[in-house]
């Protein structure tokens, strides 16, 4: 078995991101891929398990222990994977990946557990801050192990999980498709919706910006969106003719270093009272789970899909008209490489944990 020091020594080396240009040239040849995750996933788990040891008396927390539990499981299984046998390799990668499914909701309801036992000054914030980090090492450890499953198995165009000629207003209309979709059955009807591409240098609409990007990525963060102005927009209860005047647009646009996609609603905006908590994991809108709002971390966990390869996502609500999320992506390989959070000393040990 394996001690805590090697734990230890695994969290004491710092975490290598990659770029997504080298996911499509030495990054896309298994060997070496499986090479580099057998060193690199350690190093990023272990920083997530001394992140959980650095909560104070993280141990009385049985989602802590859980989740610990279940990364240092993965820890060790990584550690003795042979990443000179694939077909073997590929096994601990799916087993790996099993483990982590439930980790959103695992670690969400680990920090409301910690919030309602022991409360204390700024807890949100701090909260905040650490499922941001945990959350973005388990994003860039997930799409790292699902590229190198997804390189066995080539698709037409696509290699591993990135798309080199990436449509974005291709995606954008599937996961509008499948959300109205989605909205029609669960509530009966759906907001009008509008996608459009824009190119510079491309005077009308109708132009697809295309990149090399991981659709995955794109579409996850565009459904959230979705749900949030169609949930907004039909919550008004507004009679069929009205809904006629609130329709979603989507405009899809680029220039040589960017795409950006801006989603806007006329759903008359974000209330005041809920400001800026819509970026917090511990605030949900809706009493229980439904298809068009999870468990309410839909917005932050966006967020840090938009961060991973260097991109940003805003909201902008104007009070009694409707609400505009602007996601910026940038559109160039060599310059979207990973973020992964690295901070030897979590700031929660300063997090006073007063009753
Ligand atoms: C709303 C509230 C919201 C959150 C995120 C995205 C869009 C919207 N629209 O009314």
């Amino acid at each position: 078995d394996l001690k805590d020091t090697d734990v230890e020594r695994f969290a004491a080396k710092k975490p290598r991101p990659v770029s997504l240009h080298s996911c499509l040239h030495e990054f896309a040849r298994p060997a070496e891929l499986a090479a580099f995750l057998h060193d690199e996933i350690p190093v990023r788990f272990a920083e997530r398990i001394r992140w959980i040891e650095q909560v104070p008396e993280w141990k009385e927390i049985p989602e802590l222990v859980d989740a610990h539990l279940k990364h240092m499981a993965s820890f060790s299984y990584m550690r003795k994977a042979d990443p000179k046998e694939p077909v073997k390799f590929q096994g601990s990668l799916q087993r790996i990946l099993k483990r982590q499914d439930n980790m959103v909701e695992l670690m969400s309801h680990a920090m409301q557990r910690l919030r309602s036992v022991r409360g204390g000054q700024d807890f949100d914030g701090f909260s905040n801050k650490f499922l941001d980090n945990f959350l973005l090492n388990r994003l860039g450890c997930n799409l790292l192990m699902t590229h190198y499953l997804a390189i066995a198995h080539p698709g037409r165009h696509t290699i591993g999980i990135i798309d080199p000629q990436c449509d974005a207003v291709e995606v954008c209309r599937e996961a509008a498709q499948d959300v109205q979709n989605a909205c029609r059955d669960f509530l009966g009807r759906a907001p009008p919706l509008e996608v459009q591409g824009f190119s510079q240098g491309a005077p009308t609409a109708g132009f697809a910006p295309r990149f090399a990007y991981i659709p995955g990525i794109l579409s996850f963060i565009v459904r959230e969106l979705l749900k949030n102005s169609f949930r907004a927009t039909l919550d008004l209860e507004t009679d069929l003719a009205d809904l006629e005047n609130r329709p979603v647009q989507i405009i899809v646009c680029a220039d040589e270093d960017h795409v950006m996609i801006r989603i806007s609603d006329r759903a008359q905006g974000i209330p005041i009272d809920v400001g800026t908590r819509v970026w917090s994991y511990m605030y949900t809108t809706s009493k229980k789970a439904s298809p068009l709002s999870g468990y309410g971390v839909g917005l932050p966990l966006s967020r840090l899909h938009a961060r991973y390869l260097g991109g940003s996502l805003q909201l902008v609500s104007l009070p009694g008209f409707g609400t505009d999320a602007y996601l910026s992506l940038p559109r160039v390989d060599t310059q979207m490489v990973e973020v992964v959070p690295d901070c030897d000393e979590h700031e929660s040990v300063e997090y006073s944990f007063t009753v």
